[in-house]
């Protein structure tokens, strides 16, 4: 009798030992701290992968840039899979995946709706996919808003860029754009910008409302002029090598999760760019508005030009995604 208690420990034990390892841990990489709305979205998509494969996959989150706060070293974690998953934005992925610089080129989309039409479409769908051959699978796009400039000095119109160092991420398009603008561009990591501005290295950068809250930029960069030159799409990505090892139904399960936490990132993103605008507005950040974006459109024609014949056929693609007026 003893002896058939102990046999039915041990089975039981052994059976609770064999659930706890068969629960696989994936990590996921964050720049923007907790609360952010890609960072909500990662805590959203690690509970409906949780839910849809039954426990069976745990997503730990690693917001605030702890694996890196430059994007580029992040991406390369993810590539050897030291990292499984990661949001980043598709200006930093374009330096891994050349199809992606497609979105840095400035005024490219008229809106976020346009963006989104095209971004949700067959060949924003296409592009995730293409992320493939370099090693990644695309799970979905988030909203990343428009960029526009900010400096310590003030700005109101773009002869104020002239001669001034404006950081950008790390991409050959990203520095040609700022250059044709009139202004000297500085590749830099996101988390040396606001010492680098501190400090006079630079003069400003450029971001979304968002990203100045998260990064503390308004702290040391007072003057926000939102000439909204660019539309970068965030994306949730993950190692190939990790995604081959999910069973088919475990495949399923991620793909439905991520496409799940689009509506909600978007949500949270729109509700958090007005927030993010009145907090910076109270502690003080001049916004100036831009009503007439021709002079920073001129500024970039030719450069829009020579660059496009590249990404012709996506370019087809966003402008036929143009909402009908
Ligand atoms: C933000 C984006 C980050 C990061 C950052 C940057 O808008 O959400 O992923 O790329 O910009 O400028 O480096």
């Amino acid at each position: 009798m003893q002896f058939k208690r102990i046999a039915l420990v041990a089975v039981a034990t052994g059976a609770l030992a064999l659930a706890a390892s068969a629960q696989s841990v994936l990590k996921l990489a964050e720049i923007h701290p907790q609360g952010y709305p890609t960072e909500l979205a990662d805590e959203q998509f690690a509970k409906l992968v949780n839910q849809y494969t039954n426990g069976k996959y745990k997503i730990d989150i690693f917001p605030g840039g702890q694996i890196s706060g430059d994007e580029k070293v992040v991406i390369e974690q993810v590539k050897i899979n030291a990292v499984s998953i990661a949001r980043v934005s598709s200006g930093a992925l374009g330096g891994f995946n050349a199809q992606l610089n497609v979105f840095s080129l400035p005024y490219l989309f008229d809106s976020a709706d346009h963006m989104w039409n095209f971004l949700l479409g067959s060949y924003g769908q296409k592009m995730l996919a293409d992320l493939e051959p370099s090693g990644f699978v695309g799970l979905c796009w988030y909203d990343g808003g428009a960029r526009s400039f900010y400096a310590n000095y003030p700005l109101n119109a773009i002869a104020d860029l002239k001669g001034k160092k404006f950081r950008v991420m790390p991409n050959n398009l990203l520095v040609k754009m700022v250059e044709a603008m009139g202004a000297s561009a500085v590749p830099m990591a996101a988390g040396q910008v606001f010492s680098a501005i501190q400090t006079g290295v630079i003069d400003g950068a450029e971001n979304n409302a968002p990203s100045l809250i998260s990064f503390n930029h308004y702290q040391v960069a007072k003057y926000y002029m939102l000439d909204e030159h660019l539309r970068l799409p965030e994306v949730l990505f993950m190692n190939k090598g990790a995604w081959a090892k999910l069973s088919k139904d475990d495949q399923a399960a991620f793909r439905k999760a991520a496409a799940e936490t689009v509506a909600f990132q978007r949500k949270a993103w729109d509700a958090y760019v007005i927030e993010a605008t009145n907090k910076i507005k109270a502690e003080g950040e001049i916004i100036v508005e831009v009503k007439d974006k021709t002079p920073f459109k001129n500024a970039v024609k030719d450069l829009v030009a020579t660059e496009s014949p590249a990404f012709a056929d996506t370019i087809k693609a966003i402008d036929a995604a143009r909402p009908k007026k």
